[in-house]
């Protein structure tokens, strides 16, 4: 057993600062070649249609097809795959998609109905809110294939009453995953093509004869796709660039400390570049950790995984206290954060920048990420400062509504007239001068 070289950091060294820059630097380098094949793909895509969705799907995906209606998954096809795979991963699978939509339905009644309001003039203003007419959901097929991001990406969609939900996923080879079809079929799902890749991303934003147009494009990708949601952004909606996964435990001491390393693992298994982080104010408990790493990791399928992302951006970090702990947690606005503590309330309103807070020592990271009921969809690498989860909001657009009355023109026309005149803009000043009451 070779132990996990995870750095171990001190607030209270000199060299802290240093070292902490060192944990958080995330090269986001854009690499110029995937960035001038994507540009050419798309540019393909937009001119060339359903002709050039099929050729890179044979030589990206050695998938050949005489059509892209061939490669449509038809809802007899989701049906089965639903059917064929295991009643206990059918029943796990109907739980989550049940708890997901319980939460995202309060989601909508908290903040996503229309409001209006009357002056007392009988001017009303209000907000009207619509879900958006069709979305294209990425689902990745290679080494992250994940059935509950399916479920994530459509049940918001399908709460906040997008009629037409349109899903890609690569499928190298034509070798489908039964539980990504399945999951589909559970969430909802309108219409699924096997296509992936930079491809997918164009025939979704641009449309083609066969793959329907549509507004916004969500879900995690590779690179290329990242990269090509980037580009079409602007023409079409995207929800975000997601990064790799990150997990900051908080703790302070109370938690056996094999389950806080077991959290760590489960992000770092997703990714060698993910990122878990412990943050402690007990310098004997992070050495107990230390231990549980060492101890659990071999035991572990993907503990070539772990161990890389562990070694290359883990850290694990003593502070002076929790006050602090929580300080340093704000700084880095961690996607996923656990609060790992016998006392999680004295400590969360202390917490500002976060995807996801999970309360107390039952609360693993791993059962938001499948059934909880909040979103798995987070902003990450320091995002959290400035976005949300994936949300049944993302669905939806709002226009303002205002119906002036007679008597409210009256009230709003000068205040607007003299803004008007100040602009220079004259017909701006009329239109509303024009409606106030002459007197005679
Ligand atoms: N932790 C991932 C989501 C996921 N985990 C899917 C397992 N499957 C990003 O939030
Ligand atoms: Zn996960």
């Amino acid at each position: 057993m070779t132990p996990v070289a995870v750095r171990h950091l001190n607030t209270t060294c000199a060299d802290f600062e240093t070292e902490f820059k060192r944990v958080l630097h995330w090269s986001a380098e854009t690499d110029h070649a995937i960035e001038e094949r994507v540009a050419a793909i798309l540019d393909d895509v937009r001119t060339r249609g359903d002709a050039a969705v099929l050729e890179y799907t044979a030589r990206f995906d050695a998938l050949e097809a005489p059509s892209v209606a061939a490669l449509e998954l038809t809802r007899e096809e989701l049906k089965a795959a639903f059917d064929a795979i295991t009643p206990a991963q059918r029943s796990a699978l109907e739980s989550a998609a049940k708890r997901v939509r319980a939460y995202h339905e309060r989601q909508l009644q908290a903040c996503g109905l229309s409001w209006s309001y009357r002056d007392e003039d009988g001017t009303l203003l209000g907000q009207k809110v619509t879900p958006l007419d069709r979305v294209g959901i990425y689902v990745p097929g290679g080494k992250a294939a994940y059935p509950s991001s399916v479920l994530m990406n459509a049940i918001p969609a399908h709460v906040a009453g997008v009629p037409d939900i349109v899903m890609v996923v690569p499928t190298p080879r034509g070798e489908k995953n039964a539980l990504v079809l399945a999951a589909a079929y559970v969430a909802g799902v309108s219409r699924a093509f096997t296509i992936g890749g930079a491809q997918a991303v164009g025939a979704l934003a641009h449309g083609t004869a066969t793959v329907p147009r549509v507004d916004k494009i969500t879900g995690p990708g590779n690179a290329y796709v990242a990269s090509a949601k980037r580009r079409v952004f602007g023409q079409v909606g995207i929800d975000m660039i997601a990064g790799p996964s990150e997990i900051l435990v908080l703790a302070d001491g109370t938690t056996p400390p094999d389950w806080v390393a077991m959290d760590l693992f489960s992000q770092a298994e997703h990714d060698e570049l993910a990122q878990s982080i412990l943050l402690c104010p007990d310098a004997g408990y992070i050495e107990r950790v230390q231990a549980e790493i060492d101890r659990l990791i071999d035991g572990m399928p993907r503990r070539d995984v772990i161990r890389a992302s562990l070694e290359g951006r883990g850290a694990l970090i003593l502070t002076k206290d929790m006050e602090e702990a929580c300080a340093i947690s704000n700084r880095i606005a961690p996607e996923h954060l656990e609060v790992s503590s016998a006392e999680p309330h004295r400590w969360e309103p202390l917490l500002r920048h976060a995807g996801a807070i999970f309360l107390g020592a039952y609360t693993s990271e791993s059962l938001g990420d499948y059934c909880a009921g909040p979103n798995h969809v987070l902003p990450t690498s320091g995002t959290a400062r400035f976005s949300s989860p994936l949300g049944v909001y993302d669905f939806q657009k709002r226009s303002s509504l205002i119906e002036v009355s007679e008597a409210g023109a009256q009230q709003l026309g000068p205040i607007a007239a003299e803004l008007a005149y100040g602009e220079g803009l004259q017909a701006h000043a009329q239109a509303a001068e024009f409606r106030l009451k002459r007197a005679d």
